[in-house]
C-alpha cells in the first residue's frame, strides 16, 4: 500500500513559530515518526508540504493511479478551498482529513471543512498523532472488500 501524505500552507513553520499554539514538534519529525509507524506495517509513504494552493491541486491530480490513500492536512485550505475540493473528489482516491488541533474547539471560521464532505473522515485534536492516526484509518480503510 501507497499512501501520499500532504501539507498545507504554513505547516513548514511548526516547532518553530506559535510553539504556545502547536508544540515544539517540527514537520520533519512528524514525517520521520509517520515513516517509523509505515514501515511497522509495511506500507510506503510520500510526504509533502506546500504553500501553493495549485501546487497541492497537482500533487492530488497526480496521486491517481500512483497511491492507494491520501492523508491531508489543508491547514487553513481546509475552510476556503473549493479547488482543492474538487481535486479529492476528481481523483477518488480514500481521503482521510487530519488536523493538529481540535478545530470544533477554535475560532468559529475553522469550524467549517469544505473538503469533508468528499473525505472518508476527519481527524482533529490529537496534535502530531493525528497523523498516525490518519494512517491506521487508511490502512484499515484499504483492508476492506472493495
Ligand atoms: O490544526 C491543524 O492542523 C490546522 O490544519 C492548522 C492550520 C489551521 O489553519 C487549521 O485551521 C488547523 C494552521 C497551520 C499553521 O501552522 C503554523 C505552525 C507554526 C506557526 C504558525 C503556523
Amino acid at each position: 500500500m501507497n499512501i501520499l501524505f500532504l501539507n498545507g500552507p504554513n505547516l513548514n513553520l511548526l516547532g518553530q513559530r506559535e510553539p504556545e499554539k502547536y508544540g515544539l514538534t517540527t514537520l520533519a519529525d512528524i514525517e520521520a515518526s509517520v515513516r517509523l509507524e509505515a514501515k511497522a506495517r509495511d506500507v510506503t509513504v510520500a510526504f509533502k508540504q506546500s504553500n501553493v494552493e495549485g501546487e497541492l491541486v497537482t500533487w492530488i491530480q497526480d496521486a491517481k493511479g500512483n497511491y492507494d490513500a491520501i492523508v491531508i492536512n489543508a491547514a487553513a485550505y481546509t475552510h476556503t478551498s473549493i479547488a482543492i475540493r474538487d481535486a479529492i473528489a476528481a481523483v477518488a482516491i480514500p481521503t482521510t482529513e487530519i488536523h493538529i488541533s481540535n478545530v470544533h474547539a477554535r475560532e468559529e471560521f475553522r469550524h467549517h471543512s469544505v473538503i469533508a464532505s468528499v473525505c472518508r473522515g476527519q481527524i482533529t485534536g490529537f496534535g502530531c498523532f493525528s497523523y498516525i492516526l490518519g494512517l491506521i484509518a487508511s490502512v484499515n480503510e484499504n483492508a476492506k472488500p472493495q
